[in-house]
């Protein structure tokens, strides 16, 4: 099944949004794969944000990202990638459908609350960057057999 990279940001944690972000993937019908609490290092930041270096934000991405704790999680289902950037909503919050997580507490693109991949080989290589391969779990969960065919 799909797995995709989902991290909370600073702005989610400071803000006390992370049981309620949780909750949102989870009663979407996700399963939780990975799961911890870290602080990013400037190689991890770099890492993460490579594909935007040399763009204006990517210094000020990397040192927010830095500066407080980070929840990082695998969330595992049918179309999880596509699924999770809805519920996410769009990068600039004033984008975002109002229903979405961007849409409802985000203000400011520089502050968009959520990381999620955009597509399944940014999910592996992003999955990679943040979990060693035992760090994923894979187990069945009571009620799979009521999400899909
Ligand atoms: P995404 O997070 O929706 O995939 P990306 O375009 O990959 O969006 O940008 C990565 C992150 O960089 C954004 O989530 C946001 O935090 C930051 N960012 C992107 N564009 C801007 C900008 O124009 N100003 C400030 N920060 C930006």
């Amino acid at each position: 099944m799909e797995k995709t990279f989902i991290m909370l940001k600073p702005d989610a944690v400071q803000r006390g949004l992370v049981g309620e972000i949780i909750e949102r993937f989870e009663k979407k019908g996700f399963k939780l794969a990975g799961m911890k609490l870290i602080q990013v290092d400037r190689a991890l930041a770099e890492a993460h944000y490579a594909e935007h270096r040399g763009k204006g934000f990517f210094e000020p991405t990397v040192t927010y990202i830095m500066s407080s704790p980070v929840v990082a999680m695998v969330w595992q289902g049918k179309n999880a990638v596509a699924s999770a950037r809805q519920i996410m909503g769009s990068t600039k919050p004033v984008e975002a459908s109002p229903g979405s997580i961007r849409g409802m507490y985000g203000l400011d693109v520089s502050r968009n609350i959520v990381h999620g991949s955009d597509s399944v080989t940014s999910a592996e290589r992003e999955i990679a960057l943040y979990f060693k391969p035992g760090e994923i779990i894979d187990y069945p969960k009571v009620g799979d057999e009521w999400l899909s065919e």
